[in-house]
């Protein structure tokens, strides 16, 4: 059959937009903040909540479903040789606050469409085909990005730090996914996957930039996505009365993080590179008063780059200047911590290669690209030959309310992932 795709475009390849479109909104609407934002946050009820809904969705198209100890859900339509290795499709359902519903949504609720899509077509799989909700791909509750595809991908250190971790309320990490229904067993280890498990990895994924909708074209196939890193700074310094202290004698730790933020703007400005980046997404102050000295002051530091070296140079040059702020300022640096230093990933030929021949049965237009958000592509890369395919998104936005992604570009997307999940099958 997946000849007859080649061939023939005349094999229609039906989606049914109008229910993805409602499945998007249904889940869009398990949040805990105000539409038109999604804020959906690791084990919260809301999360249980959209994890049952996604669950449903899988059985409706006749998957079989398992979770692990994570809360990794996985979808399997057995194919004609089960022996073989897989070949898997996904992406994640948690979203930052206040953002959009299609980041990380439209690669899961595109990939079960998928699966109907090529039912309906009368495909059968010869490999066995693999829908995965990947648990807690934003860092939001334990500022572990990728947690779910990084335990797959066979993190020895992280399964041990989790039953360690903490949030910032103070509820561990074991406890939350406890009181979600996972964990039942503490050793994380059995999360990793083996190598044998899939031949392939391919996820559908908005843009989360503004390039495809800017040159009008339907399709992006990526070939690499950047290194991300993120780093935790804590200062600490007397603190005191605003009134009272005169300036000569103060440590202010909330200088020091504003020097901080402003000193990693200089030095990826410095990289001589376009392409590195770096943002202070989080600046926190205590005791948080307006006449009270900010004695503590809490740093998160997200810094990318296409070139891990060049990124990794940027991170050298941020403590750098953390240690020589301090030194200044007579504050203290009470904690440092480079939280991830990840490499960037490779797509694989082979499935880029799919994923082209793809476009050309649909007669879709494409261009080849870089992501420069991370995914869990960028861990099953470790374990798997991966691919992404990018559909355009409203003027790129991404992680904010006005995100958006149109029904026929999501049709596109979830087409040319069929095909490319079709040809995968079979190779
Ligand atoms: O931050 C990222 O790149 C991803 O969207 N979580
Ligand atoms: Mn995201
Ligand atoms: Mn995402
Ligand atoms: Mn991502």
């Amino acid at each position: 059959l997946v000849h007859q795709f080649q061939s023939s475009s005349s094999l229609s390849l039906v989606v049914d937009s109008l229910n993805l479109s409602k499945q998007i909104d249904d889940l869009s609407s398990f949040s805990d903040s105000p539409s038109p934002s999604v804020t959906r946050i690791l084990y919260s009820d809301n999360d249980v909540r959209a994890r049952s809904f996604i669950k449903n969705l899988m059985a409706d198209a006749g998957l079989s479903i398992r979770e692990d100890s994570v809360g990794n859900i996985f979808g399997r339509w057995e194919g004609s040789e089960p022996d073989l290795s897989a070949v898997s499709t996904g992406s994640h359902i948690d979203a930052i606050p206040y953002s959009g519903k299609y980041d990380g949504v439209v690669g899961v609720l595109g990939a079960i469409q998928a699966i109907h899509v090529l039912n309906r077509s009368g495909f059968k799989p010869k490999r066995s085909l693999e829908v995965i909700m990947f648990t807690s791909e934003e860092p939001t509750r334990y500022g572990i990005s990728c947690l779910g595809s990084r335990l797959l991908a066979g993190s020895v250190s992280l399964a041990e730090t989790l039953k360690q971790t903490v949030d910032n309320h103070n509820i561990s990490f074991l406890d939350a996914a406890k009181s979600a229904g996972y964990a039942k067993n503490e050793d994380f280890s059995n999360v990793f996957l083996d190598d044998q498990t899939y031949s392939a990895f391919v996820e559908l994924h908005i843009e989360q930039g503004p390039i495809l909708e800017n040159e009008g074209v339907s399709i992006g196939i990526v070939t690499a996505i950047a290194a991300p890193a993120s780093i935790k700074v804590e200062f600490g310094g007397n603190g005191g009365h605003a009134g009272a202290v005169l300036m000569p004698q103060r440590n202010d730790a909330g200088l020091a993080a504003a020097e901080l933020a402003l000193a990693v703007e200089k030095h990826v400005l410095e990289s001589g590179s376009i392409d590195t980046v770096g943002t202070v997404g989080i600046l926190e102050l205590h005791p948080g008063a307006i006449n009270s000295i900010p004695s503590k002051a809490h740093v998160e530091i997200d810094t990318r780059d296409i070139d891990e070296k060049r990124r990794n140079n940027v991170i050298e040059k941020i403590h750098e200047s953390a240690v020589e702020i301090s030194k200044r300022r007579g504050v203290e640096i009470l904690e440092f911590k480079i939280v991830n230093q990840d490499p960037p990933a490779l797509s694989d030929e082979s499935v880029i290669k799919a994923m082209e021949s793809a476009t050309q049965v649909l007669n879709l237009s494409n261009k080849k690209m870089i992501s420069r958000a991370y995914h869990d592509s960028l861990f099953m890369a470790r374990k798997a030959a991966m691919g992404m395919i990018f559909i355009p998104c409203y003027k790129g936005y991404s992680h904010k309310p006005e995100e958006y992604a149109s029904p026929e570009d999501i049709a596109n997307g979830v087409k040319v992932l069929a095909l490319t999940l079709a040809n995968l099958s079979f190779n």
